[in-house]
Parts: C-alpha cells; sequence; structure tokens
C-alpha cells in the first residue's frame, strides 16, 4: 500500500484532517518585492505523534523549520533538525515560537495568494507521510487569533 499521502487544501477556513495530520489556520506572511524571506504558520496536531522533519515550497530554494527565542534582549532563530509533534497534542507554529522559514524566495509573495508548502512528517517504524497544503498569503501586519 502507498503510505504517501498527499491532499490539497482547498478551503483555508475548513481544517485539513489526514491520516495522522491535522493542519489548521495555516497562513504565510505576505513579503515587500525586496524581501527575500518570510515565515510559515500553522497549528498541528499528529494523532498518533511523530516529527516534522523537512518542509519544501516551490516559491523558496530553502525551507527550514526555526525556532525563535529571547537571547537576553535579542529575539534570535534559528534551524532545527525536527519539531516533535506529540500525540494528539497542538502544536502551534506562530510568530515567537517555532514556525517554516522560507528563504531564497524566487518571487514576491502577495496578500490573497495561496502557496503550496509541502510537510514531511516522520513516524517511529513508518514511512515519511508527505502532506502538501496550499498555504494563503496574509498581509503583513496581520495577526491570527488564538489557538486552542
Ligand atoms: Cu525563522
Amino acid at each position: 500500500m502507498k503510505k504517501i499521502l498527499t491532499a490539497l487544501l482547498l478551503a483555508a477556513a475548513s481544517p485539513l484532517v489526514l491520516a495522522q495530520l491535522e493542519v489548521r489556520d495555516a497562513w504565510i506572511r505576505a513579503t515587500v518585492p525586496s524581501a527575500k524571506s518570510t515565515g510559515v504558520f500553522m497549528q498541528l496536531t499528529s494523532k498518533q505523534g511523530g516529527q516534522l522533519v523537512e518542509v519544501r515550497s516551490s516559491v523558496a530554494g530553502v525551507a527550514e523549520i526555526h525556532h525563535m527565542e529571547m537571547d537576553g534582549q535579542m529575539m534570535k532563530m534559528h534551524a532545527v533538525p525536527a519539531l516533535d509533534l506529540p500525540a494528539g497534542q497542538n502544536v502551534d507554529l506562530a510568530s515567537g515560537g517555532y514556525h517554516v522559514m522560507l528563504m531564497d524566495l524566487k518571487r514576491q509573495l502577495k496578500q490573497g495568494e495561496t502557496v503550496p508548502v509541502t510537510l514531511v512528517i516522520r513516524r517511529k517504524g513508518k514511512p515519511a507521510e508527505t502532506v502538501v497544503i496550499e498555504v494563503t498569503v496574509k498581509p503583513l501586519t496581520y495577526t491570527p487569533p488564538k489557538g486552542p
């Protein structure tokens, strides 16, 4: 049986529920023409637990999983190899914490368009699961509603 699942999120408002992964409220921050990077934010719940191990997008040369934290008075972010998704627990990828960083952008991302983002989820003893979501680009000033 083919274990690679691919799904398309047609309506950004409705949660995407796959076999093992639920993606809610995914959005990308719009960019100004000269910008080379931006953030992708979402809420993830893995029913049986797993790890987000890789992210890709056709609009970016490089996509990384980032963690942002205070270092003294400075907000710093750095790439992490994987993000744990404990079983049944909501993991919030939000400004100021974990997020997906799109870098080496190939073009400007404009408010209202949708951008495909591929998430690769790994679970112990299982083949990696690939999930493609269509993520809406929100204005630079957008602040998401609070998660559950
Ligand atoms: Cu970042």
